[in-house]
């Protein structure tokens, strides 16, 4: 079995490898697939997002298809990045956008710096688009002041959960994915799977 998951994020491929390898499914990721056009994520809300990028890859490439859009909210920002985190500091950096995060937080104290994580998946199946399943996972935790910690990806090395004194780069793949909001909206995913093999 092959999912094609609707992702150019390498620091996401890797964590959905770590979970669908131990079930038998094979993973590919638009990593595999460069002569596909760029979706634009012209949506007002995760799903919305999520959607247009199953839709439109299940379309060109006639397999079952998973999209993830994700994104921090940060309650000092008033819920921001959340959609814009991919462009927070203007264009797709890492770096930037950590920088940029830490600006705006400047000389906020510790105890106002929490935040949220968030996943929203949509699997599409291209003989039935209008029977896709969506979930969502959420994570809580807040802004360091200085990031800590090499592994993950993004916002990682900022995200501090403080029942694991850790923040997520300083987890490894497998520990993250016990916790993380995308973890915790793949197990969702696999419910709903079940529930429809059955049905
Ligand atoms: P695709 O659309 O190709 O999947 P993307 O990186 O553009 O890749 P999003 O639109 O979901 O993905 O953008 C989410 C932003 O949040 C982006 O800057 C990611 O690096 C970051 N991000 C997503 N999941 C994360 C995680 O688990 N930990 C830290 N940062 C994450
Ligand atoms: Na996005």
């Amino acid at each position: 079995r092959t999912i094609v998951i609707a992702t150019k994020n390498p620091g996401k491929a890797r964590e959905f490898n770590a979970v669908f390898a131990t079930e038998g499914i094979q993973i590919k990721t638009l990593l595999d697939y460069p002569e596909l056009p760029r979706i634009d994520e012209t949506g007002a809300t995760f799903e919305e997002n999520a959607r247009l990028k199953a839709d439109q890859i299940a379309a060109y490439l006639h397999l079952p298809v998973l999209a993830d859009d994700s994104g921090l909210m940060v309650d000092a920002l008033g819920g921001r990045p959340g959609i814009y985190s991919a462009r927070f500091s203007g264009d797709h950096n890492d770096a930037g956008n950590n920088a940029k995060l830490l600006y705006e937080l400047t000389g906020v104290p510790a105890a106002e710096r929490t935040a949220t994580f968030h996943t929203t998946l949509v699997f599409a199946k291209p003989e039935r688009p209008a029977e896709d399943l969506v979930v969502e996972g959420n994570i809580q935790g807040q802004i360091l002041g200085i990031p800590r910690g090499d592994n993950g990806f993004g916002y990682d090395p900022l995200f501090y959960v403080p029942a694991l004194d850790a923040t997520l780069a300083q987890l490894t793949v497998e520990q993250k994915n016990q916790i993380s909001h995308r973890a915790k909206a793949i197990e969702q995913l696999k419910q709903k799977w079940r529930a429809w093999i059955k049905a």
